[in-house]
This record gives structure tokens, C-alpha cells and sequence, in this order.
């Protein structure tokens, strides 16, 4: 399925602006179809998603030539550079240096488990991107997501949110996630309307990118609700997109306030793209997050698998079905948590009124941490702090923060080490906004009887 149709570029003066720098529809297709040539022969292609025209180039390149694009976070270190690089099998690396194969230098990240180059089938099936997330332990999981999940999210997106070629969409938002990459970027270029990209998402930077449609998690619209000349600059808007992460009621009110209208809220997933949202022409709740998209289903699980009623009190499992959700991770990270009769575990809690409104109330597991919208596996940076010689046990929690929702805070049993040494070195070999951004040194860890570690009593201890 064609995800891109160039006669909605064509003829288009400053279709992208990202940062100071802009192209023309007609500039990008040029570059995207000389990237296209570039990489014929390979089914899967990395690129180092730095926030810049090239990594659009890049993208609409793989897109055109129907390539498998493995976005990589650009801080990434090298512990989780090398393990995206290897079990995505990306063959070539594109980035701000010259195109060179995965392995050669670096890139192979100091190991040579799995070896890279490994090719994978081209097919109609072959996924248009992997996108890399973290589960509760170990290394980040390879989501393949198809041409179809993202032409169905974007399609029911598009008509949810009245999403047309006359919008400018704007947003500051990291190009190796859904919501920067699927919805900012490819939802742009398949609806054919503007996009500026502010580079650091300021509230300033929101304020003078004059757009219709704007896409921020809520770290990015609390800050803004903090600067009121910001926030009352985009009065002039349509529609002002929340998402990631749950928006706090008081951000909503402010907001609504200070910009004249609510905020569409929206809820997804890396695995399942987004599913429910808040409409344009509907009704806006503060801590509901919509009804599902045109050909979602969702319902209410208890712990024991019976299906729960949607009264708007009773809180559940999530589960959800539809034509963006993916098929099951990549390769060793194994299918994914489906029931049997095929709906997805989101591993989310919800309630669900009548009129099919959902509100998300938590994470079923306090092991993943959703920190600036980030989502962070407690067990991926546990890993990296006991790699370091003077660490002993670890233990990684997330905090309630005002700003960032919640913060990394890491329990340690080390000696002879600085808190801030280990913030460093967690932020040198994983991507920097998986750092702690508190470290506390510790005699030990609350342990039960079986010898694990009481995460609860870590978390009772920052209240
Ligand atoms: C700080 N820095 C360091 C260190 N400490 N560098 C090295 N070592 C250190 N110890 C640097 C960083 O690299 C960065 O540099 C700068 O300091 C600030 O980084 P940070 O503190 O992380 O920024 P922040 O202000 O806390 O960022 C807030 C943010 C960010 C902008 C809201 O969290 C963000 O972009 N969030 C978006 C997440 C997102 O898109 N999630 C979508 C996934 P420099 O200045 O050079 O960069 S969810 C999804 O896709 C789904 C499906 C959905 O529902 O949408
Ligand atoms: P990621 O795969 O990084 O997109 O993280 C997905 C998780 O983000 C979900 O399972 C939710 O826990 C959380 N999330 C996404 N959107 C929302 C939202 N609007 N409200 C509350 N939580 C959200």
C-alpha cells in the first residue's frame, strides 16, 4: 500500500520546515527519490533520526522505494545503538555522515551477537518501519509496523481531527517515535498539508510557528500554560493535540483558558498506533481521552480475563483490536501480549462510560515509566547501572514530577561512586532522556522474603 501520494507534494512551496531550514514538495521528492536509488538492494535501512530535513529526506526516500526505515534515536549510546542496529538487521546506516553499511566502525557497538547485514525477507508484508520501545526488562523491543497499520490510523485520524491539506501542523517532537515520525511527519506528507518543525519544542518556538494544527505531549503544553504570551498566541489555531501521556487536569483548564479552546486529547501506543481519541467536532473532557477511531474496538478486562462492564466507574485491562494494531514484535522479543481471541494487552488500566469515552487511569506494571512522554523500562536502565564496576544492586522507579510527569529515580547500592557519575554514564550508553535524573545511594534494597526487591516501598518513599 502506497503510504505517500506525490501529486500532494507536487507544486508545494516550504512543504517542510524544520528548524530555520525549508524544501519545497517538489525539492523533497527530488531528494527522497535520489535517497531511493541510493539504497536500492536493501530491504532495511537505518537512519540516524536527528531532528533535521534530512532525516524527512530519509524517510520519504524509504517510503518511495518501499525500504524498511529503522529510525535511531540520535543520542543513543552504544549499548542501545548496537542492539537496534543488529536485531533490526539494518543493512545501511543513513545519518549526517556519508551512507556506510551497519558494522563498519562503530556502529556495530561493540558486539558481534547476531551479526549485522542479517536479511530479512522482502515481501508485501515487510514492515514500512521498526520502531524500538521499551518493555519492563531487558533491551528496547523492534515493533514492525506495517504500511497498512499507519494508512488506517492516519485515515481515521485525518477524519477525527478534520485534518486536511489546508492545516499547517506544528510540532517539536523527536522524529524516532509515533507521534513525531507517523503522525508529525508522515501524517503531514500523506494528508499533504504544511509542516513546521520548531526543533527544540519551546513554548516560544509553538507560539511563532503560526499553525493550525499543533501536536505536543504534556511536559510541552504545561510549559507552555507557564508562559501566557505563549499560550494566548495560539488563540489563533484550530486545534491544539495532546498526547504520549496522560494531560493533567489543571493543564487542561489553564490551556482551555489561556488559548480559548480544549485540547484534543488522544491515547496510543508504539504497538497499537492511536486508537481513541477526542474528536474536532465533539465534545473535550478533562482526563478522558475519546472515544475509539473508525475500526477500533476496545473493551475492559479483569485480572482474570472476564470482560468488565463500560460504566464509566469500573477500571480494567484495556484491550484493543483494529487494522493499526501491529502483529507481534520482531524476531526474539517474541508475538506480544494477545488473548487468545486476538485483541491486544495494552498492559494499560481504563474505565469506559456508555457513551464509549475512555479514561486511562494507570499502567498495570510501575516497571514502565513514562517520563517527558518518553516511555523508559525500569529494567533496561537497571541493566546498564549494574554494568558499572562500582555498582552493586539497582533499582529504578519513576517519581511524580510536576514537569515531566514522572522522573527517573534510581536506587543504588555502590561505593566509591557520585550520583551525578552515574546520571553520566546511564546517559552515555542509553539514549540521554533514560538517565536517572536522580540517583539515591543507598545501604540496601527493601527485599521480601523471596529476595525481590519491594519497588512499592521505594515508591512509598517519595511521597
Ligand atoms: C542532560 N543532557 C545530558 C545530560 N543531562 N547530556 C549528557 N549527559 C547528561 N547527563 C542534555 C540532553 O542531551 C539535551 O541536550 C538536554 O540536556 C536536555 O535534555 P532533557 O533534560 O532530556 O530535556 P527535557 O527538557 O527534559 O525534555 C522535555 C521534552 C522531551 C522536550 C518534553 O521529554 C521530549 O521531547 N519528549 C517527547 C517524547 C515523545 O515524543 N514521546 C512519544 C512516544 P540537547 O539540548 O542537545 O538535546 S509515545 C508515542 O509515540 C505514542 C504512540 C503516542 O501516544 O504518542
Ligand atoms: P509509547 O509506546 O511510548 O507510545 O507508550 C505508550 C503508553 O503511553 C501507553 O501504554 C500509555 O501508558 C501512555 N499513553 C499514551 N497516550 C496517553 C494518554 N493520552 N493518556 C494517558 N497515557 C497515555
Amino acid at each position: 500500500m502506497a503510504l505517500l501520494n506525490p501529486t500532494r507534494l507536487t507544486g508545494r512551496p516550504a512543504a517542510v520546515t524544520v528548524g530555520d531550514q525549508s524544501m519545497s514538495g517538489d525539492d523533497l521528492l527530488e531528494a527522497a527519490t535520489a535517497v531511493a536509488r541510493q539504497i536500492a538492494g536493501a530491504d532495511t535501512v537505518a537512519v540516524d533520526a536527528t531532528t533535521s530535513l534530512d532525516t524527512v529526506v530519509a524517510l520519504t526516500g524509504c517510503l518511495l522505494a518501499g525500504t524498511t526505515l529503522v529510525p535511531v534515536p540520535p543520542d543513543a549510546g552504544p549499548v542501545e545503538r548496537g542492539h537496534i542496529l543488529r536485531d533490526s538487521g539494518a543493512q545501511l546506516l543513513l545519518g549526517p555522515n556519508p551512507t556506510r553499511p551497519v558494522g563498519s566502525g562503530s556502529d556495530q557497538g561493540g558486539s558481534d551477537q547476531g551479526g549485522p547485514g542479517q536479511r530479512r525477507t522482502v515481501g508485501s508484508d515487510a514492515p514500512a518501519l521498526i520502531l524500538y520501545t521499551s518493555g519492563t526488562t531487558g533491551a528496547p523491543k523492534g515493533v514492525p509496523v506495517t504500511s497498512a497499520n499507519i494508512a488506517a490510523d492516519l485515515d481515521a485520524l485525518a477524519e477525527a481531527w478534520a485534518w486536511t491539506p489546508d492545516d499547517t501542523l506544528v510540532h517539536g517532537l523527536p522524529l524516532f517515535h509515533v507521534h513525531g515520525l507517523v503522525l508529525g511527519v508522515i501524517g503531514a506528507l500523506r494528508v499533504g498539508c504544511r509542516l513546521v518543525h520548531t526543533g527544540r519544542p519551546t513554548p516560544g518556538a509553538y507560539a511563532a510557528a503560526g499553525g493550525t494544527l499543533y501536536f505536543g505531549v504534556p511536559t510541552i503544553w504545561s510549559r507552555i500554560c507557564d508562559d501566557r504570551p505563549s499560550a494566548r498566541a495560539l488563540r489563533a489555531a484550530r486545534l491544539l493535540v495532546s498526547g504520549s501521556a496522560a494531560l493533567p487536569a489543571p493543564v487542561f483548564r489553564t490551556l482551555t483558558e489561556l488559548t480559548g479552546q480544549a485540547p484534543v486529547e488522544r491515547y496510543g501506543m508504539t504497538e497499537t498506533l492511536i486508537t481513541v481519541s477526542s474528536r474536532a467536532d465533539g465534545e473535550r473532557r478533562p482526563g478522558w481521552v475519546g472515544t475509539p477511531l473508525a475500526g477500533v474496538h476496545t473493551r475492559l478486562a479483569s485480572e482474570d480475563g472476564e470482560q468488565l462492564p463500560a460504566d464509566g466507574e469500573t477500571i480494567g485491562e484495556l484491550q484493543v483490536r483494529g487494522p493499526m494494531v501491529f502483529d507481534g514484535y520482531l524476531g526474539a522479543a517474541g508475538r506480544g501480549d494477545f488473548t487468545p481471541d486476538g485483541w491486544f494487552r495494552t498492559g494499560d488500566v481504563a474505565a469506559i462510560d456508555q457513551a464509549g469515552w475512555h479514561r486511562i487511569v494507570g499502567r498495570a506494571s510501575t516497571d514502565l515509566i513514562k517520563s517527558g512522554g518518553y516511555r523508559i523500562g525500569a529494567g533496561e536502565v537497571e541493566n546498564v547501572l549494574l554494568t558499572h564496576p562500582a555498582v552493586r544492586e539497582a533499582a529504578v522507579i519513576g517519581a511524580p514530577d510536576a514537569d515531566l510527569g514522572q522522573r527517573v529515580v534510581a536506587y543504588v547500592v555502590a561505593e566509591g561512586v557520585s550520583p551525578q557519575s552515574l546520571i553520566d554514564f546511564v546517559a552515555t550508553e542509553l539514549s540521554t532522556h533514560k538517565r536517572p535524573r536522580e540517583v539515591r545511594i543507598v545501604d540496601d534494597l527493601p527485599r521480601n522474603a523471596m529476595g525481590k526487591v519491594q519497588k512499592k516501598l521505594l515508591h512509598d518513599d517519595r511521597r
